[in-house]
């Protein structure tokens, strides 16, 4: 695919309007491959914001949107499907020039991301209450689930577009309003995709985009008295400091903060399909994704057959522009992940870890001037290590040996995340017992990075709070309300509770 050539500029979407922010302010978007500036964004701050969360409470309060029929919104989040579609290849090659990975990886997001809209645009006329066979007497009681308000969906920049389709169309079907607030380094996807949400039709006010950085508008929005829910994805710092904003005027909360996934390689299994596997879960998306298998944790009867194989495997990824759909490894999305990442390489070669496969900047001549590394191996690392307990958020492995299965769940679960987990057994009662003793979100067995619409996913312990995709992730959009009726004749004894 090509790439926008100069410099595109770009405007925020606040109440139905384009325009640029309050302040005429615009910071750079980068290129990561050509590490070089391709889009100018508006850059919000409180004003903004303030303009945002009015429109969209106005939106949900009154007028179209607030009047309208559950099954005419499903109609609107099924055209906006339909566009998405339409429009996939000019927004995935968008999502590429920001954040720099694969166009075959954005390509089959973009084109998946439909499907969150029909499935829960399928979803919005069927939102029942219940009746309830209350213990007193003429009376009359049932539920409504209302939608929860206003919704700050703010993203990261690994999928912007897919990571905001998780929290939307789910809001969108609830009959919620949102103010979305796209990664300071990947927005413009947002913006174009903004585009789609006005000509299906969506009254003006129900989705809004801001931008800007999260210490700015980012805090706005999380303190904001006029927002309701804020459903986020991002680093484990920036969803604890959200939940403290979140706490005072008790918003509701969607977090997805990332994870230190551990894939177990039992003896049984068929190492040429594990291999695969776990380079699948560590080298894809350069292991910038909340589900990275970045722990390896392997039987030590196959350790060094399995290792041998790993690496040659991993040594033939190709490495290059993320545009050219032979390309297999990307670039790093930003500068700081670039830096942190050599960095948590440098602390596990401190630590003790044995470097056996890349370690360092790639230098080779088809990375250009991008932020490439190579994909990385540290073996004989143990799970107290910085390197198997922190969140790298790029390629690299750590490898920890095990004997007994008990030790494998163990050291699974020895991490303050759990967000996934790769099972690799052709034994069944293995599959059932690391399926249940894993303290994970998502559990894969012979299988890794598989994500659905229909099933929900999600995060145990720091990973997160709440659940994304499938039938339940409605529920974080939604309030209980309980309506009593009375038809009694005489209200009874007003001096004691009914
Ligand atoms: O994320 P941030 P960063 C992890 C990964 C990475 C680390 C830091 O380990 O190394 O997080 O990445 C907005 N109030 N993940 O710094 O800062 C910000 O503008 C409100 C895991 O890029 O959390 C952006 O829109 N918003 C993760 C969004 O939060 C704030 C994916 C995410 O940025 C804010 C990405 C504030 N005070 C990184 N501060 C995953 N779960 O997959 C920042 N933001």
């Amino acid at each position: 695919m090509a790439r926008v050539q100069g410099i595109k500029d770009y405007q925020c979407f606040i109440g139905g309007r384009w325009r640029g922010a309050e302040s005429g302010e615009t910071f750079e978007s980068v290129d990561p491959f050509l590490a070089k500036p391709w889009a100018r964004i508006p850059k919000c701050d409180q004003r903004d914001v303030d303009a945002a969360v009015a429109a969209a409470r106005k939106a949900l309060e009154k007028g179209d949107w607030a009047n309208m029929h559950p099954s005419q919104r499903g109609k609107l989040l099924h055209k906006l499907g339909d566009l998405i579609l339409r429009d996939a290849d000019h927004l995935a090659a968008t999502e590429v020039q920001d954040n720099g990975k694969l166009y075959a990886e954005m390509r089959g997001q973009v084109g998946y991301i439909p499907q969150w809209y029909y499935y829960f645009g399928g979803l919005a006329d069927k939102i029942e209450g219940a009746v309830v066979p209350i213990d007193k007497a003429d009376m009359f009681t049932y539920t409504r689930h209302e939608p929860v308000g206003v919704v700050a969906a703010i993203t990261a920049w690994n999928s912007p577009l897919l990571l905001l389709t998780w929290k939307l169309a789910a809001a969108l079907a609830a009959g919620c309003t949102i103010v979305a607030k796209p990664s300071e380094f990947t927005s413009a996807s947002t913006l174009e995709f903004a585009r789609l949400v006005e000509e299906a039709g969506f009254p003006a006010g129900v989705f809004n985009v801001v931008t800007g950085f999260g210490a700015e508008v980012g805090e706005a929005l999380t303190t904001h008295k006029g927002v309701d829910k804020i459903a986020f994805t991002g680093g484990e710092n920036s969803g604890r400091h959200i939940a403290r904003n979140a706490a005072q005027t008790f918003k509701r909360l969607t977090l997805e903060l990332g994870g230190k996934s551990a894939q177990l390689v039992f003896p049984d299994t068929d190492i040429d399909n594990a291999v695969k596997g776990v380079v699948s879960g560590i080298f894809a998306a350069t292991g910038q994704t909340c589900i990275a298998g970045s722990r390896l944790l392997v039987h030590e009867s196959i350790h060094n057959e399995f290792l041998d194989k790993f690496t040659a495997l991993a040594k033939t990824a190709r490495m290059g522009d993320p545009m050219d759909m032979a390309t297999q490894v990307g670039p790093v999305t930003t500068q700081p992940q670039y830096q942190r990442i050599l960095s948590c390489i440098e602390m596990a070669r401190n630590e003790g870890a044995e470097c056996v496969m890349g370690g360092k900047a790639a230098d080779r001549p088809e990375c250009g001037d991008g932020w490439f590394i190579e994909p990385t191996v540290f073996s004989n690392v143990s799970n107290s290590m910085r390197i198997a307990q922190e969140e790298v958020f790029g390629p690299v492995l750590s490898v920890i040996r095990f004997r007994e299965d008990e030790e494998a769940y163990d050291i699974a679960n020895d991490t303050a995340y759990g967000l996934a987990a790769g099972v690799w057994t052709d034994n069944p009662r293995r599959m059932f017992t690391a399926a249940k003793r894993l303290r994970a979100g998502s559990i894969w067995t012979n299988t890794y990075r598989a994500v659905s619409y229909m099933a929900p996913f999600g995060g145990f312990k720091n990973s997160g709070i709440g659940r994304e995709s499938g039938q339940e992730a409605i529920l974080e959009y939604l309030e209980t309300k309980c309506v009593w009726m009375s038809y009694g004749k005489d209200v009874p004894n007003p001096f004691v509770m009914r």
